[in-house]
Formats: structure tokens, C-alpha cells, sequence
């Protein structure tokens, strides 16, 4: 059974139907998974969260943040900022369906002996810590009352585990380091200040994956999110956020034999 980690397809629908048809996908013995982001950006979120749903034996998403503020505003936690263009999925006829499936999704999961997150680990976790984390956030948005959880999923803080004081504050930011995280400080503290490349990132902050002995080292880590850092397969993480919603590239790559596939995006980058 051939598998295949895509990076975050955000909207961009059209795309993604070109990548399926360049790996040649067989829902009947391929597996897909996706780093998560799977609207919000792109012109037609509705139809990836359609294609996900319909495909359960054979694909599966990890929750992004983009995912998560759709449910947010979905259920009115949030309102929608002008950026913003998942109208598509909450004015659908089926979006109670989609949005149902949608906060069903899992933050991480095991492929095999790696790990797929949307962002990436916190140091302090293990690979069991990681999932224990996950298992509480998944638990609330599937439950009877997920607005618990959105309602309190905004912000920056706590920055690290220490500083979590309440349970809260831990789903915050168990929520932030798996779906916004892109570097932390010298502390080891999550800092949402750098979205840029890996190159230009300053002496006083460290990609998370670059920490070093991280708890959950010997575990490599299938991520996407960090658009600017791109693909990047090392020891530790293979980083799929090729920037399709910003002109870059929709990219699979085949884990059985590390083969890589790429689409094009001819969407011009300054759309939004
Ligand atoms: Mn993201």
C-alpha cells in the first residue's frame, strides 16, 4: 500500500486534483495524509473538505490552524477576519456535515514509526507526551460542548510548559505548538514572531526541530505549516509546506521510497 504525506492544500482545490492525478492515486491501495491547513487561502476550501470526507479508507488530515479557526467560527467563537474566504465551507448545503467531520479530525498521528503534526512538538514532549496532549484537545472538539475549547484556543500565551497554570492554558498551548509553532527563543519559548526562512532566522531563535535533544528525538516528524522554511526532509522532520496558496507548489512526496511529486500553483502570489 503505497503512502503519501501531502503538504497543506488550503483551498486550492484545483491543485490538489492535478497532484492526485500525477501520483497516479488509487483510493483502493493508496494512503494519503495531509499536514493539516486543509482550507482557507486557496478559491474553493469547500470542495477539499468534501474530498477528504468521502475519501475515510484512504486518506486522513491532521487539524490545522486554519481548520480549527473555520470551527471557531463556525460556531461563532470567533468572527471571520477579512483575510479570511472559507465562506465556502460555512455556507455550504452540507456544511454541518463537513464541519462535523472537520472537528473530528486528530491534531497528531502515528504513520508507521514517524509522527504527522501540523506545526510540530514542543522540546519538553515525548512522542507519548505529544499524543496525551493531542488526546485531551481531540476528546473536547469531539465532545457535546467543543466551544470549551474554541473559545479559549486564542492567543499567544502560556510559552512553554512551566508557565501553563491552568487546564486552559494547556490546551492553548498544546493547540499552538502542534498547529502555529515555527521557532522559540533561547529559553525554549514558542515565539510567534518569525515566519520567515530558515536561513534568516536570528542567533536568539532556534527552528523548533533544531532544539537540541528534544524529548521526542528518534521520531521523525511529518509537518507542514512553515510555508517559508519549504521542503525540507532531514533526520528529524520532513516539512511538506511547499507555499501552494502563495504561488509555490502543492507537493507529495511517497514515504515507501522518499519519492517526490510537486504541482505548480499559477496563482498569482500576490492574490492575497
Ligand atoms: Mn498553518
Amino acid at each position: 500500500m503505497p503512502t503519501y504525506a501531502i503538504g497543506d492544500i488550503h483551498g486550492c482545490y484545483d491543485k490538489f486534483c492535478e497532484l492526485l492525478e500525477l501520483i497516479d492515486f488509487d483510493p483502493d491501495d493508496d494512503f494519503l495524509w495531509h499536514t493539516g491547513d486543509l482550507v482557507n487561502g486557496g478559491p474553493n476550501s469547500v470542495d477539499v473538505v468534501r474530498w477528504f470526507r468521502a475519501h475515510p479508507g484512504c486518506s486522513e488530515s491532521v487539524l490545522g490552524n486554519h481548520d480549527l479557526h473555520l470551527l471557531a467560527v463556525a460556531t461563532g467563537n470567533r468572527t471571520m477576519r477579512s483575510k479570511d474566504n472559507f465562506d465556502d465551507v460555512l455556507e455550504a448545503d452540507d456544511a454541518d456535515e463537513l464541519l462535523d467531520w472537520l472537528r473530528r479530525r486528530p491534531l497528531i498521528a502515528d504513520v508507521g514509526d514517524r509522527l504527522i503534526v501540523h506545526a510540530g512538538l514542543l522540546p519538553d514532549w515525548t512522542v507519548e507526551d505529544a499524543h496525551d496532549a493531542a488526546r485531551e484537545v481531540e476528546q473536547l472538539l469531539r465532545s457535546t460542548q467543543p466551544d470549551q475549547l474554541l473559545c479559549v484556543m486564542y492567543g499567544n500565551k502560556p510559552k512553554c510548559l512551566q508557565r501553563a497554570r491552568n487546564i486552559e492554558e494547556r490546551w492553548r498551548l498544546t493547540i499552538n505548538a502542534t498547529t502555529r509553532m515555527r521557532v522559540l527563543d533561547t529559553r525554549g519559548h514558542l515565539d510567534f514572531s518569525y515566519k520567515s526562512t530558515y536561513e534568516d532566522i536570528p542567533d536568539e531563535k532556534i527552528a523548533w526541530f533544531d532544539v537540541e535533544h528534544p524529548a521526542w528525538e528518534g521520531t521523525k516528524i511529518i509537518c507542514g505549516h512553515w510555508s517559508a522554511l519549504g521542503l525540507r526532509n532531514t533526520d528529524r522532520i520532513l516539512a511538506l509546506d511547499t507555499g501552494c496558496r502563495w504561488g509555490g507548489k502543492l507537493t507529495a512526496f511517497r514515504l515507501d521510497d522518499d519519492q517526490l511529486f510537486q504541482v505548480d500553483s499559477n496563482r498569482d502570489p500576490a492574490w492575497q
